[in-house]
């Protein structure tokens, strides 16, 4: 049996395995630049976050119906509930459909197809984020918002994600002072690429409560202490971190070292049809390349819940 788990990190564009994709192509007409599954298989090479992102921008192409997000979002949670995944708290990116002329309430709408009766068919209750792309305009970002307030109800956060370097947190200060005042829990990923820097601009400027990645914390032991101290959590993800370089081999990974630091570290799987692994696949990863102890694991399982939307604020601070 896994072990029940919370998944934080989860991109459900990220979700789209090669045959789902193939199948959509072909219910749509659209044309795919790949002749079959294993061509695009073999696409999956990255060299870092950019070539992967080309990438997945490129297959969202075949999302175009309520029933398409629908059914990427039932292929995932059913994959997520086998490997012990209990509660999701899901990524969307609405400008990367926006862009193509599918609308908000097409992607919305689609996903709680699957999300909304999610609890009765996969055992695995659910949440949505909102992701804005950082390497488009602040002002596009607020557009995105606005366009998202006839769904808030089925909104419960916003994120950033995409090219980080060069796209520093403050860029977004206003966007995300307007998601505060309409009761949006904040997330952004920081310190994947970019530098601490952005970890700590992510908390001051825009308000974070949790920080996706943060690998690069460890660069900058100031910031480790008030990470530990504030309880701060950090969504990891150690297959995506290998498959874009972000460390060179699984085993030097630092997610050994940030445990025994005291950060509140949780495992996520980031976007798992092109990083070779779900949730459980990353969890198995680490125990069998980093010798991970049966209680490290537990305790990274325990750490999804506490540093999950669901915890109450003095769990957290409780430890
Ligand atoms: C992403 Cl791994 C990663 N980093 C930044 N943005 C993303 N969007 C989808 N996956
Ligand atoms: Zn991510």
């Amino acid at each position: 049996m896994p072990l029940p788990k919370a998944e934080l990190h989860l991109h459900i564009e990220g979700t789209l395995e090669p045959e789902l994709a193939f199948e959509l192509a072909a219910r749509n007409g659209v044309a795919l630049p790949y002749a079959h599954t294993d061509a695009l298989r073999k696409a999956y090479e990255f060299e870092d976050l950019q070539s992967f992102l080309n990438l997945y921008y490129e297959l969202m192409a075949v999302l175009r119906t309520e029933q398409d997000f629908a059914d990427l979002a039932d292929a995932y949670l059913a994959r997520a509930a086998a490997q012990g995944v209990r509660h999701a708290e899901i990524f969307f990116d609405p400008q990367a459909h926006l862009a193509r002329g599918v609308g908000m309430g097409t992607v919305v709408e689609g996903l709680w197809r699957a999300l909304g009766r999610s609890e009765e068919t996969h055992g695995v209750s659910t949440q949505l984020i909102m992701c804005f792309l950082r390497d488009e305009s602040a002002a596009s970002a607020m557009e995105t918002l606005e366009a998202a307030k006839p769904y808030l109800d089925r909104i419960v956060g916003i994120g950033l994600d995409s090219a980080e370097v060069g796209h520093p947190p403050v860029k977004f200060r206003e966007v995300y002072e307007a998601a505060a005042a309409l009761g949006l829990r904040r997330v952004a990923h920081a310190g994947e690429e970019g530098p601490p820097s952005y970890i700590t601009e992510a908390l001051d400027v825009l308000g974070v409560e949790r920080v996706d990645h943060g690998l690069r914390c460890m660069e900058d032991p100031a910031l480790v202490e008030r990470l530990v101290r504030e309880r701060v959590p950090l969504t990891l993800c150690p297959l995506s971190n290998v498959r874009l370089r972000t460390v060179d081999t699984l085993a030097e990974h630092p997610l050994p070292a940030m445990l025994d630091a005291g950060l509140l570290c949780t495992v996520n799987s980031d976007d798992p049809a092109y990083f070779g692994g779900y949730a459980g696949d990353n969890f198995d990863a680490v125990r069998r390349i980093l010798g991970l102890t049966d209680e490290r694991l537990r305790e990274l399982a325990r750490n999804s819940f506490t540093a999950s939307f669901l915890a109450h604020d003095e769990e957290r601070r409780a430890g």
